[in-house]
């Protein structure tokens, strides 16, 4: 276990902050995909975050009426992990697998990836006899790098907070199940350890962007030098995007270039390395105010700076979102925000389940 994991692990935090941290994660997760969902492969400009500025005005109007703002595949799959994490004591792989094959034959119009569908075919079509192989036969044997594994892995985090080990094996096996590229696996091990960490960080303290992210960056380097498929080009992806985010956060915000910036460096595409340090970056900077997104509260901040980068909106904006409600807790969210999501209660419920589970579980 690494260092910096002994000694979060050891600063306890009241039981009841942490249920707050399960419920405003699962939901800052679920308004970020919401929310951001109407704006993904957008390329924004500066007319356009004033336009995404009064959208959040709008909806945390109390008399503001419209219909739900629905969720898409991120959430789909995220309740999946969530269930697979509830209803069994012990991990079972097949019984995810199949979690994930019955929520999109349900529901298939939710914006899934286009390979992620071929697999929930051939795992249909296999009778789930190794739930891992289909994932591994895509892109020529390559797997998928999307960004699928990370959007859908904050219940792990939550579930095993206080067992760091067992955490990183489980999302890495929930991960395989769809994408077995080393960078799609990396990618929902960064997400997951991103938010552990934001849930073991106190929200009375402020958190200091630099180090917050340099604590992210030694795990980082643990995770990736283990990983056996080790290839010298890709083994420090992760390390090396953290490193350019402690760089960016030291830049002066006062101008569209940072965004641009951040966007040529980071990215704000469907891939994972290309998506995930870019809501982590998204978390971490707004911490502080930004411009063109006027808020006094940095879970708002957080979804709606992620949306002005535009891209993948709804799955940035959701990987933001688990971390800031992570750390913040349900209260620091927008009650009215809350309310024009889809899914809103059953969310909630969820993360009260999962809070349950965990208590009652063998491994925490
Ligand atoms: N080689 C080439 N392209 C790839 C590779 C690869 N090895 N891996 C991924 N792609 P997928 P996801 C590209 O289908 O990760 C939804 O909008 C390829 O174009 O595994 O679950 C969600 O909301 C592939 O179709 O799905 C997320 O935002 C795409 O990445 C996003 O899609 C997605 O990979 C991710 O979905
Ligand atoms: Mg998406």
């Amino acid at each position: 276990m690494c260092p910096f994991v002994k000694k979060f692990a050891m600063a306890t935090l009241e039981n009841s902050l942490i249920k707050s941290k399960f419920r405003g994660c699962l939901l800052g997760s679920l308004i970020g995909d919401c929310v951001g969902a109407p704006f993904e492969g957008d390329t924004v400009t500066s007319g356009d975050k004033i336009v995404i500025q009064r959208y959040f005005e709008k909806l945390q109007d109390p008399s503001f009426k419209a219909p739900y703002k629905q969720y898409t595949d991120d959430t789909a799959m995220m309740k999946s992990v969530a269930k697979f994490l509830i209803d069994k004591p012990e991990p079972d792989y097949k019984f995810l697998a199949k979690l994930f094959v019955n929520e999109y034959y349900n529901e298939p119009n939710r914006g899934y990836g286009q390979n992620v569908v071929e697999v929930f075919q051939k795992l249909k079509n296999t009778k789930y006899e190794d739930v891992f192989k289909p994932a591994r036969e895509q892109f020529f044997g390559g797997g998928s790098y999307g960004n699928g594994g990370a959007m859908r892995i904050a219940p792990v985090a939550l579930y095993f907070h206080s067992n760091y080990d067992a955490m990183i094996e489980v999302a890495k096996n929930a991960t395989k199940i769809t994408h077995s590229n080393v960078l799609g696996i990396n990618g929902a091990l960064l997400q997951c350890v991103a938010i552990h960490q934001a849930l073991l960080s106190d929200p009375e303290n402020s958190i200091d962007p630099k180090t917050f992210c340099s604590e992210l960056s030694t795990k980082m380097k643990d995770i990736e030098e283990v990983e056996e498929d080790n290839l010298d080009n890709i083994n420090n992806v992760y390390h090396e995007k953290l490193k350019i985010i402690e760089q960016l956060l030291q830049k002066e915000p006062d101008t569209e270039d940072l965004d641009e910036e951040v966007i040529t460096k980071l990215g704000n595409g469907i891939r994972a390395h290309e998506s995930v340090p870019t809501a982590i970056y998204c978390f971490l900077r707004a911490q502080n105010e930004i411009p063109v997104v006027e808020t006094e509260n940095s879970f708002r901040r957080t979804i709606q700076y992620a949306i002005t980068l535009g891209g993948d909106t709804d799955t940035i904006a959701c990987m933001a979102g688990a971390l800031a409600g992570a750390y913040l807790g349900e209260d620091a969210i927008n009650s009215t925000l809350t309310k024009h999501c889809e899914f809103n209660k059953e969310v909630l419920e969820i993360a009260e389940n999962l809070y349950r589970a965990r208590e009652g579980s063998p491994t925490n």
